[in-house]
């Protein structure tokens, strides 16, 4: 160990430089030094592991420079606590971010080595399902950006989400394995290791009354959590920000009694059991996961997450009484909700606080964001299981309902619905916690992700909830970072607006405003199409060497890409496919519009319908594709495996974005935000947060259809009969005939007829009841297509209008209104 005095006097490291040829020195030396290859035999996997270790020497500069930071002005921290990180590549986003583009490219340009083929090896680090992960990555960039101190915490899975290969059109789910090839840009950190206990008894200590006693779990099972960290680069590198992830090991590698006794599978076996705890995430957005692993996931992360957090904490204060003013826990919807009753274990049971006050301490430390509304989505654990597997964390869920239901009846006089409704525990069938109720009551601040996801949210999920703590809900409308999707993703379109309005876009999204003045300039929009024209005959590229389909890049594209899932409608969008295919054919007289139809997504692997949907989107592809007498004006292609990287592809090449979720269901959407601000039109519904893109980008500059919310609701209510409404429409009735008799699955003329037949019996998700409208408003969209100035310049509108929809702002609300953190 070094003594203290010596410590005054070690040298630091000169800061790194960016100077290309010392880049090109470094990177040379790091490929013999640290992966002991030369240069002559390197592998393109070792280009990008030397490239990554000298920009991260960069970025290391700056994340101390950043810590030391928070410490020394004793700053508030931010912890975002999520189950999910849908990151995808870091290398591009940490260059680009640290303003080194143009020196690392040239660098290995000097090595006789391409800048965008090294980095398009690594892999996408996919730590999540869909919007939800996207917007935790999306959330960490900003934050580094806006100059708030902040923590990611999640898993570190072996396996992310799962590779979809294309299987005669059917999907199959492959391992994916992001980690093959190491990853340069983590750190383990032996030393930031927690204990993780599950099951076993309880004792308590004393005789205080149930709720304030101090008790001893005794865990029966017990394991280890180890942090990887992984630096996360701001614009301009003002600040780096840790994300922190945990994978859990067995607290012996080995049992060595065991094995020496002989006992050589049974001595693995714990270790295995703790290895597999952070193995794979769980494939399923929108249903329940229900397995007990997931549970321990839960729970797994969101101690480590603590203890590290009381931990350093209490290093720095000395006292967890200041918690609250030094620290924010944000809980990324009720994946981390656990940790109220976590925290609340901590405070009273290790640290020997008083109920109350650790009640109080928790709450004004936690706020919880809400990210669906769907029910089957909301997380609630039998009874039985819950106290199986966290004893002492079942006795203080009853402790706080008891509290919390007491208040409820004896000061704001509820009845027994509104108690039931409010209680954490649903007594409805099999007894369960209800996470979302432990989460609200745990917080301060609980918040929906857009204006009418939020407003749904008081009237529905959380309406006696809200009832009883009326200033708790409150809005922070999604954002995306304008570095990924928008500078990184489309340089040409960068640098178009660089030349158009100068700099000041890039530090203020806003800025981007200036841009309203060129959308009635011939020259400009001449330019900004033939930005769009080059994505589009990239994307036309790439689906040619993947699929072998041949695509016209002057053709409209029109894309779908996200989860499938019946309420985002993809199913809409294939009958309005077969519907048009039936027109072109009918009347080969008229001035069709040549269009491609995009589609790209994953089904959960459990999600028969979902995946039967991906299947009817390739049938109906490849007859169309193939079918002369539409003579190439409508091609459809369903592009595999899609993830961050492909949609980083997708969305700049875009002409028209598909945002047609049942109205209510989409909490948010932020897919519609990237298309948007790429210069895309949207066709949509109002839902999510394209209610709020189209009063930023203006009526006539977005085209929206089909039932509100409202009318949803109401439909639902008074019994939706689909039966006339399919049979009143011609064109749907035949599309739904064709699927129905196997016009696109002649080698199963069945396939689809449970598909179908839900659209006839119940039409949940109102595809026939808006199908009318959607048709209308696509020939509505062909009819803007025709006039291609005024097309491009509705398209210069969404960009200049959408910089609000940057996560730096949303960020900075979520700092001001919420945490009371940041500059
Ligand atoms: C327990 C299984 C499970 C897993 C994930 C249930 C629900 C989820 C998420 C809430 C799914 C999700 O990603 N939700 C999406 O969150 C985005 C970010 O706020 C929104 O833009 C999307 O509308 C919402 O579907």
């Amino acid at each position: 160990m070094i003594s203290k005095s010596a410590l005054a006097d070690l040298p630091s490291p000169a800061p790194r430089s960016a100077d290309p040829d010392a880049l090109a020195a470094e990177i040379i030396e790091r490929l013999t030094y640290s992966i002991g290859k030369d240069a002559k035999v390197a592998k393109p996997h070792d280009w990008l592991t030397a490239t990554i270790l000298v920009i991260r020497d960069r970025v290391i500069d700056r994340w101390m420079e950043s810590t030391r930071q928070t410490y020394d002005t004793g700053g508030k921290r931010v912890y975002y606590l999520s189950l999910e990180f849908l990151i995808g590549r870091l290398t591009r986003d940490a260059v680009s971010n640290l303003g080194m583009l143009d020196e690392v490219r040239a660098a290995l340009g000097s090595l006789g080595v391409d800048f965008d083929a090294v980095t398009s090896l690594e892999p996408d680090a996919a730590l999540g399902n869909g919007g939800l992960g996207r917007l935790a990555a999306c959330f960490m960039e900003s934050m580094a950006t806006v100059d708030v101190p902040a923590f990611g915490y999640g898993i570190r899975y072996v396996h992310g989400l799962f590779r979809q290969q294309m299987s005669d059109g059917w999907q199959v789910e492959l391992p994916e394995t992001w980690l093959a090839n190491g990853n340069a840009w983590e750190f383990q950190r032996r030393e930031s290791a927690y204990e993780i206990g599950f099951g076993g008894s309880v004792d308590g200590i004393g005789a205080n009354p149930a709720e304030t006693q101090r008790c001893v779990w005794k865990p029966q099972e017990r394991m280890v959590a180890v942090a990887y960290d992984t630096p996360v680069v701001g614009w301009r590198a003002k600040r780096v920000n840790t994300l922190r992830l945990w994978t859990a090991q067995p607290i012996d590698p080995i049992l060595l009694d065991a094995f020496n006794a002989g006992d050589h599978i049974g001595a693995l076996r714990e270790s295995n059991k703790a290895e597999a705890l952070a193995r794979v995430l769980y494939p399923a957005d929108q249903t329940p996961a229900g397995q007990e692993l997931r549970l321990r996931q839960e729970y797994f992360f969101s101690s480590a997450s603590l203890q590290d957090i009381l931990r350093r904490h209490l290093q720095e204060y000395g006292d967890l009484r200041s918690l609250p003013d030094k620290v924010a826990i944000q809980l990324n919807d009720t994946h981390p909700a656990i940790s109220v009753a976590e925290l609340m274990r901590l405070l009273i049971d290790i640290h020997r606080f008083g109920f109350d006050a650790a009640w109080e301490i928790t709450r004004k430390t936690f706020s919880y964001t809400n990210h669906t509304l769907l029910p089957e989505a909301l997380e609630s654990w039998p009874v039985p299981l819950f106290e199986r597997l966290l004893p002492r964390h079942m006795q203080l869920v009853y402790a706080i309902n008891a509290k919390i239901l007491r208040n409820a009846r004896l000061e704001r006089g509820f009845d027994e619905d509104q108690i039931r409704s409010v209680s954490l525990i649903d007594e409805g069938g099999d007894r369960r916690v209800r996470m979302g109720n432990l989460a609200f009551v745990g917080s301060h601040s609980i918040n929906g992700v857009s204006a009418l996801h939020t407003d749904l949210m008081k009237q529905t999920v959380f309406s006696d909830l809200h009832g009883l703590y009326p200033d708790r809900i409150n809005n922070k409308t999604n954002g995306i970072t304008p570095r990924r999707w928008l500078m990184q993703c489309n340089p040409g379109l960068f640098s178009l607006i660089r030349d158009a309005i100068g700099d000041e876009f890039m530090d203020n999204t806003e800025a981007l405003s200036a841009l309203d003045a060129f959308a009635g300039d011939s020259e400009f929009c001449a330019r900004f199409a033939a930005v769009k024209r080059d994505n589009k005959v990239r994307l036309a590229n790439l689906v040619a060497r993947r699929m072998g389909i041949k695509l016209d890049p002057s053709a409209m594209f029109d894309i779908q890409i996200k989860r499938i899932h019946e309420y985002k409608r993809q199913l809409l969008n294939i009958i309005e496919a077969i519907a048009l295919y039936d027109q072109i054919r009918s009347h080969p007289e008229r001035d069709w519009v040549p269009r491609v139809k995009f589609l790209a997504g994953k089904a959960a692997p459990s999600y028969h319908n979902a995946k039967y949907i991906i299947k009817l989107a390739n049938d109906v592809a490849r007859v169309i594709n193939n079918d002369p007498a539409v003579r190439g004006l409508l091609k459809i292609a369903f592009l595999p495996n899609y993830n961050v990287s492909l949609a980083e592809i997708m969305v700049p090449a875009a002409d028209l974005s598909e945002q047609i979720s049942t109205a209510g269901m989409e909490a948010s959407g932020t897919g519609n935000m990237k298309f948007a601000l790429n210069g895309a039109l949207t066709i949509g519904t109002l839902d999510g947060a394209n209610v709020e893109i189209q009063e930023h980008v203006g009526k006539d500059n977005i085209i929206i259809f089909g039932m509100t919310a409202e009318e949803v609701a109401e439909r639902r209510e008074n019994g939706h009969e689909p039966r006339p409404i399919i049979e009143a429409s011609r064109e749907l009735s035949q599309a739904l005939t064709a699927i129905a008799s196997g016009v696109f699955s002649p080698d199963d003329r069945d396939r689809y007829a449970g598909l179908v037949a839900g659209l006839y019996d119940h039409d949940w998700f109102m595809v026939a009841a808006d199908f009318e409208a959607y048709a209308d408003a696509q020939r509505r969209v062909d009819a803007l297509w025709v006039d291609e100035e005024a097309w491009y310049s509705r398209t210069i509108l969404n960009t200049s209008r959408m910089g609000w929809f940057s996560s730096d702002r949303t960020i900075r609300q979520y700092a001001k209104e919420i945490w009371k953190a940041g500059p």
